[in-house]
């Protein structure tokens, strides 16, 4: 017996997502940039379900598929490249745009102009910003992931369930859980889980495969960054850099840094963890994590960035020493502000 329930808030807007995809033809498929296991497993979770009820189903998203959630795309025809002529002729050819995990249009970088026509569906569980993707929405920030609001849509369809579908919602839950730590492991994403269990994903596979192995450059890396751990001790904010010439020398890429914004976060006391990193020259990268009291979606937004109250991250024009300088010394600020409110 199937334990989790969709939640009754959410039962108009699972009908409306399933009026807007009945009989379509040919669907469009997009997430944010550098797209994370929520992202790619609801997509491919999505074109899954969509592809078995006759719906064309192509992913077209603004940066590359990590390596690590290739495995989750049963096959390589149905990722389609923006920069190709093909792929604009079919995106303008198709009848609908479902965008996953992302509600602001600057999330999709160069895909918006490719489904700008098309009647479009947002599917996301982030905080609304200021400029959300026009058309309809269907908006939770209690999921624990979109995948768990892919689940929602699927459920209420009566299927079909595939594999392939039940996997890619298990990485989608799985990876946006940081693996049921963070605070969005509620009873619902435990409840999905188990049924995705009881139909045949392998917990400890996926758990090896996402937790338990990673490339020794990752260590390297580690390594060198943890020399650059810092923390401030009156606010509690901590933050640590990987070095821009580690960073280049060993060709890294953004994959090769999981985790590592956790260890400034989990030092005793701290309220807020920080991660600097240029995955280019005059840019740089920064994630923010918050153990609870300090609201980094809204901090990242300062910095044109945003995400959740917990987890965030922004991308700054400028060098690393400058932007760290200003980012530190904002966050000092925001926790002072809150402790003066206490
Ligand atoms: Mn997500």
């Amino acid at each position: 017996m199937m334990t989790y329930q969709t939640p009754e808030s959410r039962y108009d807007s699972v009908q409306k997502v399933l009026d807007s995809l009945d009989g379509r033809e040919c669907a469009i498929l997009t997430t944010h940039i550098n797209a994370d296991g929520d992202g790619i497993g609801s997509e491919v979770a999505l074109a899954t379900w969509l592809r078995a009820r006759g719906t064309k189903s192509y992913i077209v998203n603004p940066t590359p598929i990590p390596q690590s959630l290739r495995f989750l795309v049963p096959d390589e025809s149905w990722v389609l490249d923006p920069s190709e002529q093909e792929t604009v002729e079919c995106c303008y050819g198709a009848d609908v745009a479902i965008v996953l995990d992302a509600s602001e249009a600057e999330r999709i970088g160069r895909i918006k102009p490719l489904i700008e026509n098309l009647t479009t569906v947002v599917i996301d569980h982030h905080p609304v910003g200021d400029k959300p993707i026009g058309g309809f929405s269907f908006r939770d920030s209690t999921a624990s992931a979109t995948g768990e609001l892919v689940f929602d849509i699927i459920m209420k369809a009566g299927g079909p369930w595939l594999d392939v579908a039940d996997l890619a919602i298990y990485v989608a839950i799985l990876t946006d859980t940081g693996s049921f730590r963070f605070s969005n492991s509620t009873p619902a994403s435990h409840n999905i889980v188990a049924e995705l269990i009881r139909r045949g994903v392998d917990p400890e596979e996926m758990y090896r495969r996402f937790y338990g192995t990673f490339s020794y450059r990752h260590f390297k890396l580690l390594r060198s960054a943890l020399g650059e751990l810092k923390v401030d001790d009156d606010s509690r904010v901590a933050w640590m850099t990987v070095p821009s010439k580690d960073y280049q020398d060993l060709a890294a890429t953004a994959e090769d840094l999981e985790g590592f914004v956790d260890y400034p976060r989990s030092i005793e006391g701290v309220e807020v963890g920080i991660l600097f990193w240029n995955p280019t020259k005059d840019s740089v990268k920064i994630s923010f994590r918050s153990n609870g009291a300090v609201d980094v979606n809204e901090l990242a937004r300062s910095f044109g960035g945003g995400g959740h109250v917990r987890a965030s991250g922004a991308m700054i024009h400028g060098s690393l020493e400058q932007v760290r300088n200003e980012v530190v010394s904002e966050t000092i600020a925001a926790v002072k502000i809150l402790r003066n409110k206490r």
